[in-house]
């Protein structure tokens, strides 16, 4: 750090600098110039296009092409001082100077090309010695090698084959440089001296590995152009009365509940007025809405500073005796979410800012936002994130460390996921809970995985506070620009433990005695602006305690709450939705069946190309043809089922959103959404979107190859509007297990934690079908063992039981075992007067078993979801007969029914299908078992005994029957692996079982 104050007072020692000749940013001789890219004059092979370029040269130095100029003065400068002011070329040109003239223009493009090298070396490395930590003992690179190639000190000149006495000369610019303002020329030393301001002062930017040469200038001239960086006396003191506010505010905290966890800011105090200021910048550029993203630290002062959440809400969440009102369970006080709309003081334009609740999960928010933005965007019709966009900040250990922050950076490009551009805040306080950098990550900077998509990383002092509002402007100003997402690097402290309870010097003792020593950055801040007089110190002091008085009311104000509401703290609304109190408008779910010309419509639809001149491959004309017939034959298959829930649902304005790997075909090839031409290139259709006249709009997508990513995405969609049906499909449903924060944090938890709503639909191909213990299970016993119905209470019947069960539910888990049913269901979601999170086992086998195939009357007019299929064959019409009542789930049905009927055993045997199994359909299970009063009771699966769906319906069975009938189990073994990858071990088991649940003798004289 100190090499460069050193080196600063030797190379600022003399020279002046070169007299300009054109403005050179957009010079346009620039782009036609004969000279090489280099920057080099052609070197001149005729002597008297030499002399004639001399006396012209001599005469006025605007005479000749700029390089011609720096090639000149460097032959003066290196001539002999009698020479140096000789008119006559012969005597400069033919003369001594000539004579070696092969010698001296190598030297000058050597030194030339050394001076380029030099700038690109700081360019690309100076962040490395860049005074980033404010603490002035850590490198924020984890690396203290200073790069041999930067010049520190005299000798380090000797690199580049320079010496001191090339210190005084001056070198041609090159075009990839805006360290000369408007001079084309500068002697070295002021080289240096403005490399060293640009690239390794309290600003390190890391920009060289972008490909695109237009962003990089663009980066250039924003840090590179000198006196750039500048503020008016009015920024100035907005600045420090932002730096007042989130100082104070945790002062406030800390005086009042110091006993209580808070992630307090210190030591970064900056975070809030960089925040206002890219929020104020962005709002200049068209921005009217901000979605963020953030962890514990400086969570609250966030809310209070920048979205503005009024002071005593805020302070009733530290009163230990307030309960909520509402609904759930809540949550801490430092993972709440708001919304809030007011006007931007600085630009007097509207703006609504939301920050989104979320679990101590860090990262895992990240695509959540981004699919809240997303959505936010496509619905304003923001095709171009002029309107709506998302900010997420960091902490350093967890940016590093959390996958995914990779995933969800992977997703900012993508067509039907990219938001235009993330602005990345990172809260570097060089600490992770307890743990140093150089033990938490392996990559010079917390910041580099942002380097894979190209992001700009803009590495800054948080104890300069201007030179973070600088950065700031420009990270907001790039996404204006390009659209793309960009990171800024606040180099902080941690003043306190990770906690306000927690002894940092247990682990940091170090750290710790600099932090005590290291002067507040407000302090330093209104030092410098009372010494430069931006303010006197009366003022500053009044601004104190101006926001020291608003702090002291608000919580006067706070302890005459009585209660807490939860739904204050909602980051997504829907006030169209629910009624004013944030209730659904009824408690009923219209049928879910359809006219016969919608089905006529859409089937017509699923089984054509509706495009002239499109020629599709012939195994989809096949499976068209297919569909075409099934219609005729007043059939369905699972893909027509789909079809007939999305395209019934587009008609009536709900927007369906598909998304996953390989959706678009589908992973089992049964769908064929998007239709490709065979002959022409990348020219597709989705007859989906030319249903209707006037329909939603359908999308479709492949998505990369991430589930924690795209399942966070896509809840975050599902978060901006109740008029959309948002499914997320598993590839195979075993894969949702990597997005399982997602699942258990947000998906399952997310309402009771934080009172909101989400519709949002997995999908999960599921079943055991002898293809290995990995493609087999969707994990069923998973999301059953989360659902919250009580397994022991048998619920009062009133009003509409299935809604009202529903609506008391965290989730709804279905294992439909018709095309019919799955229709009727993605269509019940909609038709809810309030969301809830919708987990289906899909089917793989299922999709193309004629079996399974339903008529079109199951989605007649009038019809509805079935939750239980009860038996329809010839046990249902004698129950009294009938010894055995299996039930079940999903594919095994066929299997079951197959078996049944070979062994001829439909009189004495019923298969009832649980259709829907969370919430438990108690009162349909009790209908059922008190139809076969006299049969045994059987719960079949084709999972082992300790997955499936066994150890949630047991329990609730015993609960129908009041624990008077036993329930046997028919199915798998325990196992540690869902499925044996042995196909003929697969065959075995399933004999196995079939033959248990067909022998009547099974369980005679078993103990219960
Ligand atoms: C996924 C996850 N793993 C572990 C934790 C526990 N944890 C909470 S804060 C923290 C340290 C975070 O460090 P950093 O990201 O640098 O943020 P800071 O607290 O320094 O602001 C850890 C490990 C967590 N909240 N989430
Ligand atoms: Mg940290």
């Amino acid at each position: 750090m100190s090499h460069f104050r050193v080196l600063a007072g030797v190379l600022r020692g003399s020279g002046g600098v070169g007299r300009g000749l054109v403005g050179r940013w957009c010079d346009p001789r620039r782009g036609c110039s004969s000279r090489s890219e280099r920057g080099l004059p052609a070197v001149a092979s005729s002597s008297s296009y030499v002399e004639e370029m001399y006396f012209a040269w001599l005469e006025d130095h605007k005479n000749v092409h700029e390089s011609w100029d720096g090639f000149f003065r460097n032959i003066q400068a290196s001539s002999p001082s009698g020479e140096a002011g000789e008119s006559r070329p012969s005597a400069l040109l033919q003369g001594r100077a000539l004579s070696h003239s092969p010698d001296v223009a190598q030297k000058v493009v050597e030194d030339h090309l050394a001076v380029h090298s030099l700038i690109r070396a700081y360019q690309i490395r100076g962040h490395h010695v860049a005074q980033l930590d404010p603490l002035g003992i850590l490198d924020a690179d984890l690396d203290s090698f200073v790069p041999s190639d930067l010049i520190t000190t005299i000798d380090k000149l000797g690199f580049y084959g320079l010496d001191e006495s090339d210190l005084d000369k001056s070198f041609q610019l090159p075009s990839t440089s805006f360290i000369g303002g408007e001079e084309t020329t500068l002697p070295l030393r002021e080289i240096i001296r403005r490399l060293e301001t640009s690239y390794c002062g309290h600003i390190g930017i890391e920009y060289m590995f972008i490909n695109n040469v237009n962003q990089s200038q663009w980066i250039r001239q924003k840090f590179e152009t000198p006196g750039i960086i500048q503020f008016t006396y009015a920024e100035k003191r907005t600045l420090l009365a932002r730096l007042i506010r989130s100082t104070r505010f945790e002062d406030f905290l800390a005086r009042k509940w110091s006993s209580e966890k808070r992630f307090g800011l210190e030591g970064c105090e900056v975070l809030i007025p960089a925040l206002k200021t890219i929020i104020d910048t962005s709002s200049s550029a068209g921005i009217d809405s901000v979605i963020m993203g953030m962890p514990h630290r400086g969570r609250l002062n966030v809310l209070a500073n920048v979205i503005r959440k009024d002071l005593d809400q805020i302070f009733c969440q530290f009163d230990p005796k307030l309960e909520a009102t509402d609904e759930g369970s809540g949550d801490v006080k430092y993972h709440l979410g708001m919304y809030h709309e007011r006007i931007n003081r600085e630009t007097e334009k509207n703006i609504q800012l939301s920050l989104m609740a979320n679990p101590s999960h860090l990262e895992a928010v990240d695509p959540v936002v981004q699919g809240k933005t997303k959505a936010e965007q496509f619905y304003r019709g923001d095709t171009q994130g002029k309107k709506v966009m998302s900010i997420l900040m960091h902490g350093d250990a967890a940016f590093a460390g959390q996958g995914v922050v990779y995933e969800t950076f992977h997703l900012s490009e993508l067509p039907s996921y990219s938001t235009y551009g993330t602005i990345h805040v990172v809260v570097n306080n060089q600490i992770g809970f307890t743990t140093d950098p150089r033990v938490a990550r392996s990559s010079p900077y917390p910041t580099d995985v942002a380097r894979v998509v190209n992001a700009p990383i803009f590495h800054v002092n948080a104890d300069d506070p201007e030179a973070v509002m600088y950065v700031c402007q420009v990270a907001a100003e790039w996404r204006t620009a390009f659209n793309k997402d960009v990171v800024i690097d606040l180099v902080s402290y941690r003043r306190f433990g990770h906690n306000e309870m927690d002894e940092p010097m247990f682990t940091q003792p170090l750290m710790y005695k600099q932090i005590r020593r290291q002067e507040h950055v407000l302090k330093k801040y209104s030092d410098k602006l009372i010494t430069e007089g931006v303010v006197t110190l009366q003022e500053f002091e009044e601004e104190v305690a101006k926001y020291d008085k608003i702090c002291e009311e608000a919580f006067t104000s706070s302890k005459d709450e009585k209660i807490l509401h939860i739904r204050h703290w909602l980051d997504s609304p829907w006030p169209e939705f629910f009624t004013a109190e944030g209730e659904p408008k009824s408690m009923s779910c219209p049928p879910t069946g359809l006219d016969e010309d919608v089905l006529q419509h859409i089937g017509d639809s699923a089984s054509s190309v509706p495009l002239e001149d499109f020629k599709i491959h012939p195994g989809v004309s096949r499976i068209l043809r297919g569909r075409a017939q099934l219609m005729k034959n007043r059939q369905m298959d699972w893909a027509l089922g789909e079809y007939m829930a999305f395209g019934s649902l587009l008609k009536e304005g709900i927007h369906v959103r598909l998304s996953g790997q390989d959706v678009e075909r589908g992973t089992f090839s049964h769908r064929h959404h998007v239709l490709h031409d065979q002959e022409v290139d990348r020219r597709t259709c989705i007859p989906m979107n030319l249903l209707w006249a006037n329909q939603a709009p359908y999308t479709v997508c492949n998505s990369s190859l991430s589930e924690y990513g795209v399942l966070g995405f896509e809840l975050g969609f599902a978060m901006a509007s109740p008029n959309a049906l948002i499914l997320w499909e598993a590839q195979f449903g075993d894969f949702n297990n990597t997005a399982q924060c997602i699942i258990d944090q947000f998906i399952s938890s997310g309402q009771a934690k934080w009172v909101r709503n989400n519709g949002i639909v997995l999908l999960l191909p599921h079943g055991m079908e002898g293809m290995g213990p990995e493609h087999s299970s969707a994990r069923p016993e998973r999301f059953l063992q989360m659902s919250n119905d009580d397994p022991d209470h048998f619920p009062e019947f009133h009003g509409d039981f299935e809604v009202q069960q529903l609506h008391e539910c965290n989730w709804i888990v279905v294992n439909c075992s018709t095309p019919a049913n799955y229709c009727h269901v993605l269509r019940r979601q909609i038709l809810l007067p309030f969301r809830k999170p919708l987990i289906i086992f899909t089917p793989k086998s299922l999709l193309r078993l004629p079996d399974a195939r339903s008529s079109l009357d199951d989605l007649a007019a009038g019809t509805t979801f079935k939750r239980l299929i009860p038996d329809e064959g010839a046990a249902n019409q004698s129950p009294g007969q009938v010894k055995r009542v299996i039930f079940c789930t999903g594919k095994v049905y066929y299997e079951l029914a197959r078996e049944r009927k070979q062994q001829k055993m439909e009189r004495d045997v019923a298969i009832i299908r649980l259709e829907q199994i969370s919430p438990f359909p108690f009162d349909l299970v009790r209908r059922e078992a008190e139809k076969f009063s006299n049969a045994e009771l059987l719960w079949c699966q084709e999972e082992h005994k300790n997955m499936g769906y066994y150890d949630y319906v047991r329990p609730r069975f015993h609960t129908v029957v009041a624990n008077r009938r036993p329930i046997w189990y028919v199915g798998r073994d325990p196992a540690a692996a869902p499925a044996t990858g042995n196909k003929s071990t697969h065959l075995n088991e399933l004999k196995r079982f079939m033959d248990t649940a067909f022998n009547l003798d099974a369980f005679q004289g078993r103990d219960v």
